[in-house]
């Protein structure tokens, strides 16, 4: 998958600096259809601008998430930004937080793996999760309680493709997983894509732990960062998972909503 990308990406001339709008003479029909798609999704808030501009106005929205000069000139280097794998989840820059920033208002919070891919058992999962939520309860002053039946404020599972939200997967690379910001229903629950190899770091593939940590800050009320070292970036990043930690601006984020923890470092 990652090859494959790779190559789509050598096929572009490495100048490729083009009007968004339909002079976008080199630009093959495929990878302008993509920048359109990528944009759409997810960068909806623009979304209300009829006007044929539009698709500028979103870029410019982009290139402002990702720290890039805001010119609404589609390149290489931001077609590069799209093909990555990522979250599902669109970006709003400078937000940490959703709209109406909504929060768990109990102290406790229970969890449930419905759930594994084919690559990593359910203790596994289990194991990873706990790890990841951990991360973030560190921080603020909320519990995470494992359920093993029913239903739980944050219902975690695998799927591919359509399966019962209106936001399909779509097979293996682009979007790895999504998260729902707190609430009833589908509220918290986290998902991840089947179709992705995923691993606990002890072999190719994209970590779970760190997709798991990135989505469970969705399911506690956080939005995406524009923070490259922020572990709410939209784009997946692979890196040393003896390394792996909340950033300075996650945990920022997180004790914005919850407040900090009083015992905090001492458990
Ligand atoms: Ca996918
Ligand atoms: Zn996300
Ligand atoms: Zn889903």
């Amino acid at each position: 998958m990652q090859l494959a990308m790779l190559c789509t990406v050598c096929l572009l001339p490495s100048s490729l600096a083009l009007p968004l709008p339909r002079e976008a003479g080199g630009m093959s029909e495929l990878q302008w259809k993509q920048a359109q798609d990528y944009l759409k999704r997810f960068y909806p808030s623009s979304s209300k601008i009829r006007d044929p501009n539009s698709l500028e106005a979103k870029l410019k929205e982009m290139q402002k998430f990702f720290r890039l000069p805001v010119n609404g000139i589609l390149n290489s280097y931001i077609i590069e930004i799209m093909q990555k794998p990522r979250c599902g989840v669109p970006d709003v820059a400078e937000y940490s937080l959703f709209p109406d920033s909504p929060k768990w208002t109990s102290n406790v919070v229970t969890y449930r793996v419905v759930s594994h891919p084919r690559e990593l058992s359910l203790v596994i999962v289990n194991q990873l999760v706990a790890k990841a939520l951990k991360m973030w309860s560190e921080e603020i002053p909320l519990h995470f309680k494992r359920v093993s039946l029913g239903t739980a404020d944050i219902m975690i599972g695998f799927a591919r493709g359509a399966h019962g939200d209106p936001y399909p997967f779509d097979g293996p690379g682009n979007t790895l997983a999504h998260a729902f910001s707190p609430g009833p229903g589908l509220g918290g629950d986290a998902h991840f894509d089947e179709d992705e190899r995923w691993t606990d770091g002890s072999s190719i593939g994209i970590n779970f732990l760190f997709a798991a940590t990135h989505e469970f800050g969705h399911s506690l009320g956080l939005g995406h960062s524009s923070d490259p070292s922020a572990v709410m970036y939209p784009t997946y990043r692979d890196g040393d998972p003896k390394n792996f930690k909340l950033s300075r601006d996650d945990i920022k984020g997180i004790q914005k909503l919850y407040g900090e923890r009083s015992d905090s470092r001492m458990n």
